[in-house]
């Protein structure tokens, strides 16, 4: 490959974003017999990141202290040595970013330039809707597009289908859209494939309800690890333990990521609750008391619309206990 120093273009394109210039200063001192690119983080563990570049080639790479939490689809600037050892010297600046907060609170960066969240579950496990619900949350807030995947619809059976059917309305009562999907019956996956289409998305959900699989029927090509669930628990392995970016053959990208462990919202203050639930956002404001909890307060305007049927009771208890969780943790 040819050696190149940064071009002018680069240079001045870097420049603009003040917050790196002294990063990027710091670098090219000793930059000489380095050369320089612009990248896509494709994957990341914790201090090793893989980054691409324009032409295709993939560097492994090291992290500079300095430069904060870089995530799967950050658009970052490295140096190459001649041994072919790639440094991250500047993060570009991003349209949004996808956190969660881990054990003991900790807030951590899952992806970077998302614009679809896909929140994956599956007939088995069993969907969580708490979970959903703090998923699309966090999709109004980036702000990104968010799709629902109903996948592994090949289970379905008199056990489980009044569940999956109350999750499917719901949701559709309030304008998401869902995909059903299965691998096993090859059921949805062009509907699924023209949905990811000229974006970057990311697939999201508890382990074990196929992300993974997903990925691979997309992209057969790749080498993806696929998990078993437990027959006994019917709980995901946590197969995947590193989100890592695809390019799709038809334009766009997608991100598959670990399922989740820990049900902590990352939800930063009240407004992006409100912001975070599209049907009750009418609503807001015309309660009674401007401190309305919307339990048993007399004129509280949800409640109301909940009698008239015009909300989901399972979104309302959502919406509170994403707020009492706030506060809880507030408190800590
Ligand atoms: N019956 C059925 N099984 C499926 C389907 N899709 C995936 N599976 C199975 O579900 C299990 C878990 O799949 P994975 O793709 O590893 O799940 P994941 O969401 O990536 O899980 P983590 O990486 O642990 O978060 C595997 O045994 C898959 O074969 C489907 O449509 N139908
Ligand atoms: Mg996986
Ligand atoms: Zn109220």
């Amino acid at each position: 490959m040819a050696k190149r120093r940064l071009t002018d273009q680069q240079k001045r394109r870097i420049a603009s974003n003040k917050n790196h210039l002294s990063q990027l200063q710091d670098s090219t001192d000793s930059a000489a017999d380095n050369q320089i690119f612009n990248g896509l983080v494709v994957s990341h563990h914790g201090r090793k990141l893989v980054v691409e570049i324009d032409d295709g080639q993939r560097y492994s790479c090291k992290l500079r202290q300095n430069l904060g939490d870089i995530a799967c689809g950050d658009s970052v600037v490295i140096q190459v040595d001649q041994q072919q050892h790639g440094v991250v010297v500047a993060v570009n600046e991003r349209k949004n970013v996808l956190e969660k907060t881990g054990f003991a609170g900790q807030v951590k960066t899952v992806a970077a330039n998302i614009g679809q969240v896909v929140i994956v579950c599956s007939v088995e496990p069993e969907p969580n809707d708490y979970l959903i619900d703090r998923y699309l949350t966090a999709a109004e807030n980036l702000p990104a597009e968010a799709l629902i995947i109903l996948n592994k619809i090949d289970l379905l059976n008199d056990d489980n289908r009044s569940t999956i059917e109350a999750i499917r309305s719901t949701y559709k009562n309030i304008g998401y859209r869902i995909i059903e999907t299965s691998i096993k019956e090859n059921v949805g996956l062009e509907e699924l494939r023209a949905a990811l289409k000229d974006t970057t998305s990311i697939l999201v959900g508890l382990s074990g309800v196929g992300k993974s699989s997903l990925v691979k029927m997309l992209l057969p090509d790749i080498d993806i690890r696929i998990g078993e669930i437990s027959t006994a628990s019917k709980e995901g392995k946590h197969t995947t333990t590193v989100s890592s970016l695809y390019h799709l053959p038809d334009g766009g990208a997608l991100i598959d990521s670990p399922g989740v462990r820990d049900f902590t919202p990352w939800n930063r203050n009240k407004e992006d609750i409100v912001n975070g639930f599209v049907e009750l956002k009418p609503y807001q404001g015309y309660c009674k008391f401007s401190n309305c909890t919307h339990t048993t307060e007399p004129g509280c305007a949800i409640t109301e619309a909940l009698n008239k049927g015009e909300l989901s009771q399972q979104r309302v208890n959502s919406f509170k206990k994403m707020l009492e969780d706030l506060e809880e943790s507030a408190r800590l």
